[in-house]
């Protein structure tokens, strides 16, 4: 069975960098595969993809190389079973405020006796180049779980959610965080609020063992980020990238109106 080369070199505190894919097409992952991230994100919480465009990209982005991830659309259990299910190496849970909610992700994520997750399906191994037996032996071992600390609630409640075992990472929202403080949803600002919990949850992440994330939109600011301590780092997402280089090109030739951009 594969290695989830994500997990390691998050146990190992190095850095691991990918990006987020949110079009509704298998086309985005046989593409952004080959452009060198360690994973891939298919972000079905606020895009039209359908969990069998997810598991086609799941089967893609693996034969290729990188991690294939899943951002789930709610913290349920039958989100996180269908995309563990067809073939994610790993989670990433949006909304976790409370150690409830954090043990709820983990319990559907890991099988007995770390937790609950139901036994069935085949596309789970098959992404792994496993056969169901080994994948349920050793699925514990290689699965991510990574909840995703995006508001205030979560902020406050950061010792109680990340001391709860069996979370790999914790991965910062900076919009829906801002948001929840009644500020603005950016993806980064020096606000002293915005900066005091992003720090805080990377200490207390570090107390319990547990990688920090966080999501930005550019290669600097994933840069710094390391060298803060964070390791789980999303930079931007296919249409930002795609959307960026339309606004450069544009801007560059004076043409369109400087309509703003998919942010991420
Ligand atoms: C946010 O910024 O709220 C996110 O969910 C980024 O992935
Ligand atoms: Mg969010």
């Amino acid at each position: 069975m594969k290695k989830n080369h994500v997990r390691a070199k998050l146990k190992r505190g190095e850095a691991s960098i990918g990006t987020w894919l949110t079009l509704p097409d298998t086309m985005s992952a046989q593409l952004i595969a080959r452009a060198g991230f360690d994973w891939l994100t298919v972000e079905m919480e606020h895009t039209p993809i359908t969990i069998d465009t997810a598991a086609q990209s799941f089967a893609i982005i693996a034969a290729t190389g990188p991690a294939p991830l899943a951002r789930i659309p709610w913290n349920t259990g039958e989100n996180i079973k269908r995309v563990l299910d067809t073939g994610a190496w790993g989670i990433v849970v949006p909304m976790v405020n409370s150690r409830a909610e954090a043990e709820a992700a983990v319990a559907a994520a890991r099988y007995a006796p770390l937790g609950d997750r139901s036994v069935g399906g085949q596309l789970h191994a098959a992404t792994f180049g496993a056969d169901p037996s080994t994948y349920y032996d050793r699925a514990n071992d290689e699965i991510l779980v990574v909840i995703m600390a995006e508001h205030i609630k979560a902020i406050e409640a950061a010792d109680d959610i990340l001391s709860v075992p069996g979370i790999d990472a914790v991965f910062i929202g900076p919009n829906d965080l801002h948001k929840s403080m009644g500020k603005k949803p950016v993806f980064d600002s020096d606000d002293k609020e915005f900066v005091d919990a992003v720090k805080h949850i990377r200490k207390t992440a570090a107390k319990y063992g547990v990688a920090p994330g966080i999501h930005v939109i550019e290669a600097a600011t994933a840069k710094r980020r390391v060298e803060e301590g964070f390791q789980f780092i999303a930079v931007a997402s296919d249409v930002g990238m795609m959307m960026g280089k339309a606004k450069e090109i544009t801007t560059a030739l004076s043409i369109g109106a400087g309509q703003a951009v998919a942010k991420y």
